[in-house]
């Protein structure tokens, strides 16, 4: 069984959303178009309490984007984004959310940030996307949305890591390149852990 994970397409990371991921909302066309071709879609939803301390809104006198050390990890403070139930947290209008079998919710704990759609960044607590899939008989995961050098990256190292064949869509990506380059690193990143990388045509 092979599933297709969309990875936050979600409001807040397209333009006009508070962390506007460059060419966002180009991911939503693509995700429409391969969704009939899986047997299961999966979609993860960042979603945050209004207090989450990645945000640089709960850290005085840091600012956006810069690294600080939350709870023993290194953090990077993000604007205000995906809170839950505000319409930046919702799905893009624009896609096709009827044919999506599965939600998964991540960030939801304040004191923890969770890029991937599998574990928290601490490793500590699964989102049960792994058991949802097993029980489901998937082995192979097709992954793409937003964004490709944070949730998508990590997404597609855990589903590496716990055994699933893993298949990087990389037009249906797009990035937050915080520092020019970090995406090409990320796939790179991906690839050295045996994420195999295809486009959305060759599927
Ligand atoms: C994301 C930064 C903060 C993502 C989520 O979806 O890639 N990036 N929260
Ligand atoms: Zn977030």
């Amino acid at each position: 069984m092979k599933a297709l994970i969309l990875v936050d397409i979600q409001n807040d990371f397209v333009p006009g959303g508070a962390l506007a991921v460059p060419e966002g909302d180009r991911v939503a066309t693509v995700a429409n178009r391969l969704m009939s071709h899986f047997d299961l879609v999966v979609a993860t939803q960042d979603w945050h309490p209004a207090d989450h301390m990645s945000f640089a809104s709960q850290h005085p006198g840091r600012d956006i984007g810069e690294q600080i050390e939350l709870n023993g990890l290194p953090q990077i403070l993000w604007p205000d984004h995906c809170v839950e139930g505000t319409t930046g947290a919702d799905f893009v209008a624009g896609l096709d959310t009827a044919t999506i079998d599965h939600v998964v919710r991540k960030g939801t704990d304040r004191a923890i940030d969770s890029y991937s759609g599998f574990f928290d960044n601490a490793h500590r607590k699964s989102t049960g996307m792994a058991d949802y899939l097993k029980s489901h008989q998937v082995n192979g995961v097709f992954i793409m949305g937003l964004a490709t050098d944070y949730c998508v990256k990590f997404t597609a190292l855990d589903a590496v890591d716990l055994g699933f064949e893993t298949i990087l869509i990389e037009d249906g990506c797009r990035g937050v390149n915080l520092k020019p380059g970090d995406v090409v690193k990320a796939i790179k990143e991906m690839q050295a852990a045996g994420v195999r990388v295809k486009d959305s045509d060759q599927i």
